[in-house]
């Protein structure tokens, strides 16, 4: 085997943002970029050598090509063997339990997440360590320190290999292993829930319709859903997983799940809407006529998990990251158990996991998990409401209108303003920090302010400490406003704006979101000067 060293400069954009490094596929496409940031995990890991790697993606154009870039320098570096998902497919949340199960030193996924594919699209790659979650902090730190000193990386020179077809085959001293991307996943899934009682449910006519967005989770749902537990043929749309995904936009949100949404809001709808992102980790759970907020999911799964087998025993604890609303606060407090508040981000919740602290978590932006992985995880969720349905007999709508009741409702919406000039992004978010000081203690439009900060979070595992993790507002009443600049986005700035009101009178309960908060909406806009900044009067995405 001819291990090859090749001279490079560095890059010096290589700084991995909340969920690895993701660039537009034409910056990925530059001679020698992908490998610069390979060779910088490979440098930054210690332990891969000698050890197992899992490889896979979520199909999107360019996973082919890295896949076998990636193959030759994992061989190059001395890795013993590589698990790789057959046709270089594997899920977000399948790389991690693949993994954990097979004791993986860690493993390299290849996706850009939610951003639209194709040769104009995003690409991405990231890492997860040994315990199948996303690197923490100061292992991407140290790889962007890596690769801004990079001066080689090393391959070998080889034939394309045959990801095609299952089973073993070699590179050079590495074995590799084509895995179906889905069998271990299942497995995993069954033995967290209630199948059988699932399958009752679907042969007594319950109706499901899954979106696939023509990304990663069709064949994962095709097998779980229609296969496994009998849903309907044809239950799973776009299930069949494409290079651009089908030219649409693979975020499971109101925005970008039309068909499902115009389909769950029509006269024929389905008992329950479901839809996962471009690399399966994200969901979006629609009832008929009937939406339900990520952080709405994320407390009605917490308050029902003692009827879904694998969680029978209880919760340890649960964690959502800051701007995720604070319903499962309440919850938790129900409960008695700890609930604790981490920065955005996946990876802030896997300390959390290892030490025990917490057995759920989840996002506002549409991420739901357990510690039965370390990623959130889309089709987990999905069969996590179908067990609780199962076990219920209730619909959707009355499920989450009975938790209101008992828990009162925390109407909250987030404001996206997209590709917004990268330097007023930041003026915004510097004056606005500014003012914060001031705030605490005044009335602006009648609404009391008694807190206002940069959210910083310190490990309750390690001690390590996150700064500047977003703007916060918070109001006597319990309100909150939040400001953030997205770590996943491509293209200038897009910043976010979460507004959150608690409403316990079961009278108030019924109101329309936007309307419900509209006055937090308005005082959010006129603290940051956000049409000034933006120059735009209205947000680009609405969820
Ligand atoms: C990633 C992270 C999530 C985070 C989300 C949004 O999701 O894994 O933890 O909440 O980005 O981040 P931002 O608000 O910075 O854009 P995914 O599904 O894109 O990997």
């Amino acid at each position: 085997m001819m291990i090859k060293s090749v001279s490079v400069s560095p890059f010096d954009d290589q700084k991995p943002g909340t969920s690895g490094l993701r660039k537009s596929v034409v910056v990925f496409q530059q001679p020698h970029y992908l490998e610069c940031f390979v060779q910088a995990i490979f440098n930054s890991v210690p332990g891969l050598a000698g050890n197992t790697l899992v490889l896979g993606g979520d199909g999107r154009y360019h996973n082919a090509e890295a896949i076998q870039t990636i193959l030759r320098m994992a061989a190059a570096h001395g890795i013993k063997k590589v698990l790789v998902g057959q046709y270089g497919l594997l899920s977000t949340p399948a790389a991690s339990a693949v993994i954990r199960k097979y004791q993986a030193a860690g493993g390299i996924i290849l996706s850009a997440s939610h951003n639209p594919g194709g040769p104009d699209g995003d690409f991405g790659i990231k890492f997860n360590s040994a315990n199948g979650g996303p690197a923490v902090e100061s292992l991407t730190e140290a790889m962007y320190a890596n690769s801004q000193q990079l001066t080689e990386y090393q391959i070998i020179e080889s034939e394309p290999v045959d990801i095609n077809e299952q089973g073993p085959s070699q590179l050079g001293e590495m074995q590799i292993e084509v895995i179906d991307p889905v069998s271990d996943y299942s497995e995993l899934m069954a033995s967290l829930f209630d199948f059988d009682a699932i399958r009752q449910m679907f042969r007594k006519g319950f109706r499901i319709r899954f979106d696939a967005m023509h990304a990663i989770t069709g064949p994962y749902a095709r097998e779980i859903l229609e296969r496994e537990l009998g849903a309907e043929a044809g239950s799973v749309i776009n299930a069949v997983p494409k290079t651009d995904f089908g030219g649409g936009h693979p975020d499971p949100n109101l925005a970008h799940a039309k068909e499902l949404v115009t389909e769950m809001y029509s006269a024929h709808a389905p008992d329950m809407g479901a839809a996962s992102d471009g690399d399966g980790d994200r969901n979006m759970i629609l009832g008929q006529h009937f939406f339900v907020t990520p952080s709405d999911s994320l407390a009605v799964l917490a308050a029902n998990a003692t009827l879904v087998p694998g969680y029978a025993s209880g919760l340890a604890g649960v964690a959502r990251s800051m701007p995720t609303s604070q319903a499962v606060d309440q919850v938790a407090k129900e409960l008695g158990i700890a609930c604790y508040e981490t920065p955005t981000g996946w990876k802030f919740f896997g300390n959390l996991m290892d030490g025990g602290h917490i057995t759920l978590c989840g996002e506002e932006s549409f991420g739901t998990g357990s510690d039965h992985v370390r990623e959130k995880d889309g089709l987990w969720a999905v069969l996590f409401w179908l067990n609780i349905l199962a076990v219920e007999g209730d619909s959707i709508k009355q499920i989450v209108q009975q938790h209101w009741s008992r828990f009162g409702r925390n109407y909250y919406t987030r404001h996206d303003y997209e590709a917004v000039d990268a330097e007023r992004a930041s003026e915004l978010m510097l004056r606005l920090e500014g003012k914060l000081e001031y705030l605490i203690g005044t009335a602006p439009n009648g609404l009391h302010i008694t807190a206002a900060d940069n959210f910083a979070y310190t490990d309750p595992v390690d001690g390590s400490i996150s700064h500047k993790q977003g703007l916060r507002i918070l109001f006597a009443d319990g309100a909150r406003i939040i400001y953030r600049l997205s770590g996943t986005g491509t293209q200038g700035a897009t910043l976010r704006i979460y507004v959150e009101v608690y409403e316990q009178a079961a009278s108030k309960q019924e109101q329309d979101t936007q309307q419900a908060l509209a006055p937090y909406i308005q005082l959010a806009l006129e603290l940051a000067q956000v049409p000034t900044y933006t120059a735009m009067n209205k947000p680009t995405v609405i969820t």
